[in-house]
Parts: structure tokens; sequence; C-alpha cells
């Protein structure tokens, strides 16, 4: 029996790669099915090197649904500043999903060349730095560097839209990746991405999902008070709400309003929270 970590999975087949990196095709036991478990790229897997068959998945420490990946150890937040604009409906969203699943985050903003006036940016980088957040900063002639040694020894996975140049930074990593950058593909509509296959890919001693970039996902959570849990800086704050299970919403005396108010708290982060509860509550309104 051997053990090893699933690169990719091609149609029900799994490429398992073992610590001395011989590769493996293997097919999991019917067992797994039965018991509704489906190996995913990133487990751990015990397997029958004669027979291919993978026989135990190791207990994940996570796992995500969009792209279907599990054990991810960094979650990468990447978004441009400019073409595309800065999205940071996008950031708060993605940092909320993350925050839930309880993975390691690390921002980077890239395309730093193309700004011209760097005072609105610069805010917004201090606000979410004083979050606790690791952030890079990236662009054409910018270093690059010290962003690779996070990618060093962990599964790791880059989050974003589409052309805000995940490619051009993993192909800046290791030049033998060759990702195509700038994908019409990747442009035109979230069809096409369903059908891709995740695949994790060797960038320096760590390694990487190359996944579609992905916009809009959905939050899997139900609940306000998840939501509001998964704003670091809310949760830290609420104590000083007068209700203890304070929504920040209508509520009277309420911290967090108090704070978005007197700009201790940014505007669109605040704003942002609104409509994601608004999301919510909207889809709390159909299910019952
Ligand atoms: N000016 C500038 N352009 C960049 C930078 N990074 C990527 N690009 C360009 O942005 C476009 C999209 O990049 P790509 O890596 O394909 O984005 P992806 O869709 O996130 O993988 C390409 O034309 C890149 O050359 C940057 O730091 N500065
Ligand atoms: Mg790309
Ligand atoms: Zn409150």
């Amino acid at each position: 029996m051997k053990s090893g970590l699933i690169i990719k999975s091609i149609s029900g087949d799994y490429k398992v790669i073992t610590e001395n990196n011989e590769e493996f095709v293997c097919k999991p036991r019917g067992l797994f099915r039965h018991m509704e478990e489906t190996p995913k790229v990133g487990d751990l897997v015990d397997f029958d090197e004669k027979t291919k068959i993978i026989l135990k998945i190791h207990p994940r420490k996570n796992e995500l649904y969009r792209p279907i990946i599990a054990n991810l150890d960094k979650v990468f937040l990447t978004f441009s500043v400019k073409e595309p604009d800065l999205n940071l409906n996008l950031l708060d969203r993605l940092l909320s999903i993350v925050e839930y699943n309880d993975i390691n985050i690390v921002i980077v903003f890239t395309k730093l060349d193309l700004l011209d006036d760097k005072t609105e940016f610069e805010k917004i980088l201090y606000y979410y730095k004083s979050l606790g957040y690791t952030i890079y900063t990236s662009g054409f002639g910018l270093p690059y560097e010290e962003i690779m040694d996070e990618v060093n020894d962990n599964i790791c996975c880059f989050a974003g839209q589409s052309g805000v140049g995940k490619s051009t930074l993993l192909n800046f990593f290791d030049h033998t990746l060759n990702l195509k950058t700038a994908e019409i593909s990747e442009a035109l509509g979230r069809g096409k991405h369903t059908t891709r296959h995740t695949e994790l890919l060797r960038v320096g001693t760590g390694w990487v999902a190359d996944t579609p970039g992905f916009g809009n996902v959905d939050f899997p959570f139900e609940d306000l008070l998840t939501l509001s849990h998964t704003f670091t800086e809310f949760f830290k704050n609420s104590d000083q709400c007068k209700y203890r299970l304070c929504l920040h919403l209508d509520e009277p005396d309420c911290e967090i309003k108090r704070l978005f108010e007197s700009g201790g708290i940014i505007g669109s982060r605040y704003q942002n929270y609104q409509q994601f509860a608004g999301e919510l509550k909207e889809k709390q309104k159909y299910k019952y």
C-alpha cells in the first residue's frame, strides 16, 4: 500500500503523486460511492499500487465546493487595482467565505503599475492590513519574489476574477508552467468553467490549484449571525453592541454602525455587509 496526494481528477479517475514523485492513475473503491464520499483533488489517500484502487481517504482539514478541492492551506485572493477595477464587493464576499472555511488568507493586489494616483488605494490597503490580513502588492516592474515564499510547502488556490493577473503571477513564479494569460475563453461567461477540471500544479515546493477565475460565489451558510462573525472587525467589536446577538443592521445602540458612521469601518465594507445580509434574508424567504 502507498500513500499520495490527489493532484487531478479525470472523469472518475484520480492522478495520485507519492512523496517520491511517482504518479499513479487510480480508481476509487466502490464503497466510497456507497458512502457518498468522493475523493477530491487535494485529498491524501492510501491506495493499492497493484490494483490502483484508492482504499482510504485521510480526514480532511477543510474542503471548498467552488472550486472542488480539499485540504487547502492558503487561499490567495487576487484583485487588480485597475483593468478590471478594484472590486471590493467581491473581496469582502470571498473574505467572508474563506474566513468561514477557516483557511489562511493572503490578499494580492495586482497591476499597481497602472495606478497614477495611489491615494485612495493606500487607504484601502491600510484598512485591510489593519484587519490583520497578509497583503502583497504586485505589478509589472515591481518585485514578486516575496509572494512566492507564501506558496512554498502549501496547497494553495488563487481566487479572483478573470483578467486580474493570476496566471501572470504563477508564470512569474515558475516559467515552465507556461499558463496562458488573458485567455478569451476565461473572459467569456461562466458556463465553460464547470467543465474544466481542477488540477494541482507544482510551484516551487508547493501546490497551486489551476482554477478558472471565479467571480460571484454563493455563501456556504445561511444565517446572518454567521455572516457577521466572518467580518473579523465586526466580530471583534460586537461586544460593545447593546444586544448580545446584534446583527448590526437595524438594532439600536450598535457599535458597528457607530464605527461605520465615524469612519472607523470603511464605507464599502459596511455597505457590502448590508448587501450580503439582504441576500441571505432573501434566500431564507424562499426556503420556508
Ligand atoms: N499592467 C499590468 N498588466 C498585468 C499585470 N498582471 C497581468 N497583467 C495583464 O492582464 C491580463 C490578464 O492577465 P492573466 O494573468 O491572464 O489574468 P487571469 O485571468 O487572472 O489569469 C494580461 O494581458 C496580462 O498581461 C500587472 O501587474 N500589470
Ligand atoms: Mg488565468
Ligand atoms: Zn451591532
